[in-house]
């Protein structure tokens, strides 16, 4: 059989740099089938979709297989309807984060004949070689499919105990020049992202856990070892992304990461969560080349953090921030806006944390994804009203796809755009004494005053003191008396900061 794994686009605004690793393995292990492989990446080739027809009727596969997130569910609906019209006999399946969360709703608003639900090494080469000898699909676990009686899920595929069976990704069959050249996490090039885990031990409630709850496994030394040497051989590899959910949770898989990163000598990075983050270990990777670490924060409202199941603290935040500054690694931090109890309070609890912590990064917007306990909520709350209608509009995390709050949507955004702006001005100020400046940054920061203080609205009440007392300090070195008096005691109408 002629198979054809395809890769869907995503985030057209930016290079591609995520090359897809599931597909990857999925590639390699079709290549130890009997069957014929190949590979269309329409997101690294940045190809349009008249163009993906036209390669896929070109090569004229029996079996297409679509790679792709919830966020491209629009793209395939009408990728599956082109490519079953061009082809009408050729088979496809749909496997990923998309057909894994809405099985039901793939199968009911496209064409294709499958989807894959889970991990597909199993699944795939049992689900062709069962089409080429005309068995019955629906003896293949972890499938949805047709029936008579309308859309049929056979039994789920039990996860993949031991990651080390699986074989490398198939990288030579990917455009891997555009991969590699392209940043990851604004780190070194040719770099590339791997993964030395699957699943996640923890239960927030955002997050969607493509292989389910307690699905956490973790590949061996030897196996990310290889890897990385594969990876160093054949593309001189300079960063290694991990872009598994977790690397720190478990302090020996840690080690394993560590060992074999540093005896490779390849600077890397990865996502950890703040609990986990002590001394002991952020010393052990900056020691092997970790210079980026990727946590989410979330909020700094112990109420938020509590509505998401995050079972962490803003304390442990603050603190996984300044221990990963203390040992050269650059903390990544990543925060919410918009959950369900959200109020002007805890937008201002996470903007002051974000003053005093120095993180300049704007929020995403809480996004329901499906199969998550905040989709459940959302759906409890009356606010997706049309599945359908909604995941058509999911893109990026930072659109407004749907309110979860009390404020109006307007609101939402204004606070968003603008606790951002207070965030950089706050930092800006206190990060930036005017007795050692150059004058361009000095003019600067005289005009982000300037906007500041002619604004009537602010969400930090406490933003304009802290521009007051900048000016202050400015007009006193350049010798005016008089104004820095003013502003000083102007600057008494605010509050003051916590630290
Ligand atoms: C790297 C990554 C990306 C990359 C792209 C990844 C890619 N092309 O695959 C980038 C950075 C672009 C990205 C973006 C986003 N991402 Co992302 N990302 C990841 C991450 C960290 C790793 C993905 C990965 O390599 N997984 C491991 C491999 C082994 O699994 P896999 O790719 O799913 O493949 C397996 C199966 O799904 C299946 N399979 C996959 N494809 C196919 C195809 C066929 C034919 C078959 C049969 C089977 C099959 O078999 C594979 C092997 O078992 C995951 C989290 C994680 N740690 O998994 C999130 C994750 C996939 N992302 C997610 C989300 C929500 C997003 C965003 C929407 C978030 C945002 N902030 O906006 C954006 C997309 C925005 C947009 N414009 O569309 C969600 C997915 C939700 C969903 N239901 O799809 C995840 C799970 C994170 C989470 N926990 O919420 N992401
Ligand atoms: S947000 Fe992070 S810690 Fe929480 S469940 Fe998802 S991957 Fe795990």
């Amino acid at each position: 059989m002629r198979i054809l794994l395809l890769n869907v686009p995503i985030r057209l605004e930016q290079k591609p740099a995520a090359f897809p690793t599931g597909l990857g393995i999925l590639a390699a292990v079709m290549k130890n089938t009997d069957h014929e492989v190949d590979v269309l990446d329409a997101n690294a080739l940045r190809i349009d979709m008249a163009q993906v027809i036209e390669e896929v009727r070109r090569r004229a596969p029996d079996l297409v297989g679509i790679s792709g997130l919830v966020s491209t569910y629009k793209y395939q609906l009408e990728l599956v309807e082109k490519l079953k019209r061009a082809l009408p006999g050729t088979a496809v399946v749909c496997g990923g984060g998309c057909a894994t969360s809405i099985p039901g709703l793939m199968l009911e608003r496209s064409h294709t004949d499958f989807v894959v639900i889970g991990e597909g090494e199993k699944t795939l080469p049992e689900l062709a070689a069962a089409l080429e000898r005309g068995d019955p699909p629906e003896s293949v676990l972890g499938v949805g499919l047709r029936s008579k009686t309308g859309v049929a899920l056979t039994e789920p595929r039990p996860l993949i105990e031991d990651l080390d069976t699986l074989p490398l990704p198939a990288y030579d069959l990917f455009p891997m020049d555009i991969y590699a050249a392209n940043q990851i996490w604004n780190q070194p090039t040719p770099s590339m992202n791997i993964l030395s885990s699957r699943g996640c031990p923890m239960d927030c409630n955002f997050c969607y856990n493509l292989f389910g709850r307690r699905s956490y496994r973790k590949r061996g030394p030897e196996a990310i070892r290889s890897e990385v040497q594969l990876l160093k051989r054949e593309y001189g590899i300079a960063f290694v992304a991990f872009v598994d959910d977790n690397v720190t949770i478990t302090r020996s898989h840690l080690e394993n990461v560590c060992g074999v990163m540093e005896s490779e000598g390849v600077p890397w990075g990865c996502h950890g969560r703040v609990d986990t983050l002590d001394e002991a270990r952020l010393e052990l990777m900056a020691r092997s080349g970790c210079t980026w670490l990727g946590f989410g924060v979330e909020s700094a409202s112990p109420k938020i953090l509590e509505n998401m199941n995050k079972r962490a603290t803003p304390e442990a935040a603050a603190q996984a921030i300044e221990k990963t500054r203390k040992y050269g690694i650059f903390p990544n931090t990543t925060f919410i806006i918009g959950y369900p109890g959200e109020t002007l309070e805890t937008i201002r609890e996470t903007a002051r944390f974000k003053i005093a912590n120095k993180t300049v990064i704007k929020d995403f917007f809480a996004t329901p994804y499906p199969g998550t306990e905040l989709w459940n909520r959302a759906k409890e709350l009356g606010r997706i009203p049309n599945e359908h209608e909604y995941l058509l509009s999911l893109n990026n995390a930072g659109d407004l796809t749907v309110n979860l709050t009390e404020f109006s949507d307007d609101e939402l955004t204004w606070l968003r755009r603008q606790s951002h702006a207070e965030v950089i001005a706050g930092i800006a100020f206190k990060e930036n004494p005017p007795h050692r400046l150059a004058p361009e940054v000095t003019k600067k920061l005289l005009e982000l005053a300037d906007g500041l203080l002619s604004r009537t609205q602010d969400i930090l009440p406490e933003i304009k003191g802290i521009a007051l007392r900048w000016l202050a300090s400015f007009y006193e070195l350049n010798h005016k008396p008089e104004m820095a008096q003013r502003c000083r005691i102007a600057s008494q109408a605010f509050p003051r900061m916590g630290n």
